[in-house]
């Protein structure tokens, strides 16, 4: 059953199911059930009849559902047709609204209504409800101590000095970007409407993803997250004084970008992002221990945040697996926000902020962050390994290879090619880097054989320097040291 507080709050806002499916309690008070209709199928829990039916194809799922209303009101279960379309993408297809009915091309006036007001389903009701819930309150009264900081903009020097661990807000560098003049779902589906984007696991030219933007009722919206959208956009990007036809150019503040130096063999930078009212990024740290700014064209954004630390679990209602690579979060955004918010505005480290068209947000290198766009919106986000960050990256390339990601797959080794570019354009960076993975080996070392041998510092032993590559943890990402 969904939080109960949590439904106090949002209930007002939530219309009827369209086929009057009512949550799993009211079959206790209720004189009867169309699920008795389904015979030996009754004894299934719903979740295993969805299973089942996930097995089925699209005439199948049609002729099951028309056995019976509880099965037909199974059968219109979204994530089924969903998992069909995606299995096989119908070619020429329109967006009709739902899932079935696109795949099916169903015009409106043909999908059928039947009355399923007495099938009492959390399983069929849950999705319905979370695609409807309020934003609003959690999105809004962020206590003053969560709230991240807003500033009109940094010096690269502030950035470097004071903010590389910070998220905050800069509310005046995206203000003078050509895109953010320019760019809204409109002017961009007048200009782009056949260009194909990447939205998960489809690639559809945009005037589909309008369409689907426009008039869907998903609990977790399709997002656009295209990275190639610079070339498929034709955008030149860099600062003004070198650009003059630049779309727009990294603010000034983050500085440099250390993986600048692999050129073209660098790991996917940028993304544009584009999405509905509830669509957004589940709980997650940025790819290889990078930093990212997140820059909002159109619409706003709920960010909420945690700092990385050995020393503090995941958010709550995350789980991640012992080598980091495995993130739970079973539940969709608006699940998440029913069941664990409050909790987490309690917990110390939480940081929160709304971004809002025209303003940039920095998510610093290891922080676990939840968005969702509180407005249908636009947005381009950029990653990047700033200085003080330089060597936490080096740490997880080389302790964390199965984790890596983004890079072409004919870029072997990532790690040690990082190395050597930086061996010959920052070998001073590089130096200090690894003196402090190797302190930090140490000083790890240290504790493990205080506690475990009864040595103390005095007794020497340390770790040897490192050659070519490491193979030990350290620090605040929650890594595990790996000692003798
Ligand atoms: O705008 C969003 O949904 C956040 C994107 C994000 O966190 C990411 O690109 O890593
Ligand atoms: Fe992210």
């Amino acid at each position: 059953m969904l939080d109960p507080t949590a439904q106090d709050i949002s209930q007002d806002a939530i219309p009827c199911h369209p086929l009057g499916v009512k949550p799993s309690g009211n079959a206790l008070l209720a004189a009867w059930n169309l699920r008795s209709a389904i015979g030996a199928f009754n004894i299934l829990p719903d979740e295993l009849i969805i299973t089942v039916l996930e097995l089925l194809d699209g005439a199948a799922l049609l002729n099951i559902g028309r056995t019976c209303k509880a099965f037909y009101a199974f059968t219109r279960a979204e994530e089924l047709w969903k998992a069909l379309f995606i299995r096989s993408i119908p070619s020429g297809f329109s967006w009709r609204g739902t899932w079935r009915s696109t795949f099916l091309n169903l015009p409106e006036s043909q999908v059928s209504i039947l009355d399923c007001s007495h099938l009492f389903s959390d399983t069929l009701h849950r999705p319905f409800y979370c695609a409807h819930i309020s934003l609003d309150p959690y999105v809004t009264k962020i206590p003053v101590r969560n709230a991240i900081p807003r500033l009109p903009d940094l010096s690269p020097e502030e950035f470097q000095e004071s903010w590389t661990d910070k998220p905050f807000i800069l509310t005046e560098p995206v203000r003078a970007w050509p895109v953010y003049q320019t760019w809204s779902v409109e002017a961009l589906l007048e200009k782009y409407g056949d260009t194909v984007f990447r939205a998960e696991a489809v690639d559809w030219p945009l005037r589909t993803y309008g369409d689907y933007m426009h008039n869907n009722s998903d609990e977790s919206p399709l997002y656009l997250f295209d990275r190639a959208f610079v070339s498929k956009m034709g955008l030149k990007v860099g600062k003004p004084d070198e650009e003059p036809d630049a779309a727009y150019w990294p603010p000034s503040c983050f500085g440099e970008d250390l993986f600048s130096v692999l050129g073209n063999d660098r790991p996917d930078r940028q993304w544009l992002i584009i999405g509905p009212e509830r669509s957004g990024s589940t709980f997650h740290k940025d790819p290889n221990a990078t930093s990212a700014w997140n820059a909002v064209l159109r619409g706003s954004k709920y960010w909420i945040m945690f700092p990385s630390s050995s020393k503090l679990p995941p958010p709550p209602g995350v789980y991640v697996s012992e080598d980091q690579s495995e993130v739970t979060s079973p539940l969709s955004i608006a699940e998440w926000l029913l069941g664990f918010h409050a909790e987490a505005r309690r917990t110390p480290g939480c940081v929160e902020g709304i971004c809002a068209a025209g303003e940039v947000l920095h998510v610093p290198s290891g922080w676990w962050h939840l968005v969702v766009n509180i407005e249908p919106s636009i947005a381009i986000t950029q990653n990047f390994i700033p200085r003080a960050h330089l060597t936490a990256a080096l740490d997880f390339l080389s302790r964390k290879a199965d984790q890596i990601s983004g890079f072409r797959k004919d870029v072997h080794d990532p790690y040690e090619r990082f190395v050597k570019q930086l061996q010959v354009s920052h070998p001073d960076l590089l130096e200090q880097a690894y003196e402090q993975l190797k302190q930090k080996s140490e000083g790890k070392k240290r504790k493990w054989d205080e506690l475990v041998h009864g040595k103390t510092a005095e007794d020497g032993n340390n770790a040897d320097a490192p050659e070519g590559g490491f193979s030990f943890g350290f620090g605040d990402d929650g890594s595990d040291v790996e000692v003798p």
